[in-house]
């Protein structure tokens, strides 16, 4: 008999619209990894209000959100696709993983940081405890790895200490989650500011490209992208950040190597090079928006999807969670 696959929670919340970041440093990899695992793939709407967020396109990008899923290629029959709020086990599990979790840690988290930094008149809670609803998210469903950016890894360690007190208290009651990080493109950063990465919530200008932008938007913002003032397309990320940032979207929109990219553009400037980037990046969305597009056409199917999603995640998150109430010594809920 076959051994079981192992299985994958990833989400990404939906603060803005996505981005080739979420694409590059995300989407892509999960796109590859839903034949050898067993997946759920989730919009995490219950993270982005840890940030003040306008409710109308909080839910209109939530659905789109869930369009750009399947029109990047998940299929929604192999992977469980859903809507994190329409499973209540995320905040039931968040609350009792939340006593097992210490102010100390949850005080060195980077994104916490830099969140209150960017959000200082909104230091609620919900950023502070932010990590401890992300490993219930993972720990519900009993996932092996997590799929995230540098960035989110300090997120998966959290989760994983917070999983191992628990079961050292209450014999072992969850997986311990590995996180699972892609070799290239792990970090794109902004076109404007290659020192910090792009991001959903911070589009303004022409540092962020979306994946539903448009042909002609594309090409301007990567004409405009920062580089410097060498003419040499070489990686070094330390040195050259701006024409690294646009080697690795290259690479990861072409499948060159960076070898092969600095062969192409040897002797040649970086005008020819940010185009070549731009029509590569193009190439790569042209297909996504168009089927968004017609996705977004079509609600009565996305209804669909996210309902047999949210059933299928609720089956498995039951699972964890009465584990979890018994050993806690919560009374056996009565069906009401
Ligand atoms: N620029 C990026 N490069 C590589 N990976 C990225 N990811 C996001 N931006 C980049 C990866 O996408 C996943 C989900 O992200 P998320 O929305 O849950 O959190 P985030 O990393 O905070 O995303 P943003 O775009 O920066 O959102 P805001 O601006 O709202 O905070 C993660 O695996 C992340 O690494």
């Amino acid at each position: 008999m076959d051994a079981p696959k192992k299985r994958i929670f990833s989400g990404i919340k939906p603060s803005g619209n996505l981005t080739l970041g979420s694409y590059i440093g995300a989407i892509k990899n999960w796109v590859a990894l839903q034949d050898e695992y067993d997946c759920l793939y989730c919009v995490v709407d219950m993270h982005a209000i840890t940030v003040r967020q306008d409710p109308a396109l909080l839910r209109r990008r939530t659905l789109e959100q869930l369009a750009q899923y399947i029109a990047c290629g998940l299929d929604p029959e192999r992977n469980i696709m859903y809507i994190q709020s329409h499973v209540p086990a995320h905040a039931e599990l968040s609350w009792v993983l939340g006593c097992y979790t210490m102010f100390g840690e949850l005080s060195r988290m980077t994104q916490f940081k830099d969140k209150s930094r960017k959000n200082a008149d909104n230091i609620n809670a919900g950023l502070f405890t932010y990590p401890v609803l992300m490993a219930a998210d993972i720990l519900l469903y009993q996932a092996d790895l997590v799929p995230v950016g540098e960035d989110q890894k300090q997120h998966v360690e959290i989760a994983r200490d917070i999983a191992n007190r628990f079961n050292n208290v209450y014999s072992q009651t969850f997986t311990l989650p590995e996180p699972f990080i892609p070799k290239t493109g792990a970090r794109v950063m902004s076109l404007a500011d290659p020192m910090s990465k792009m991001s959903k919530s911070e589009q303004d200008g022409d540092g962020c490209i979306c994946l539903l932008d448009k042909p002609d938007d594309i090409m301007r913002a990567f004409k405009r992208a920062v580089t410097d003032s060498e003419t040499c397309v070489r990686f070094d990320k330390e040195n050259k950040p701006g024409v690294s940032n646009l080697m690795t979207i290259y690479s990861a929109a072409t499948g060159k190597s960076f070898e092969d990219i600095e062969n192409e553009f040897a002797g040649r400037g970086y005008g020819d090079f940010k185009a070549a980037v731009g029509e590569s990046v193009v190439e790569l969305l042209r297909p996504v928006r168009e089927k968004t597009e017609d996705l977004l056409k079509n609600k009565d199917y996305l209804e669909q999807i996210y309902t047999e999603g949210a059933r299928r995640a609720a089956f498995l998150a039951s699972k964890t969670l009465d584990k979890v109430y018994r050993k806690v010594g919560f009374v056996k809920q009565p069906r009401i």
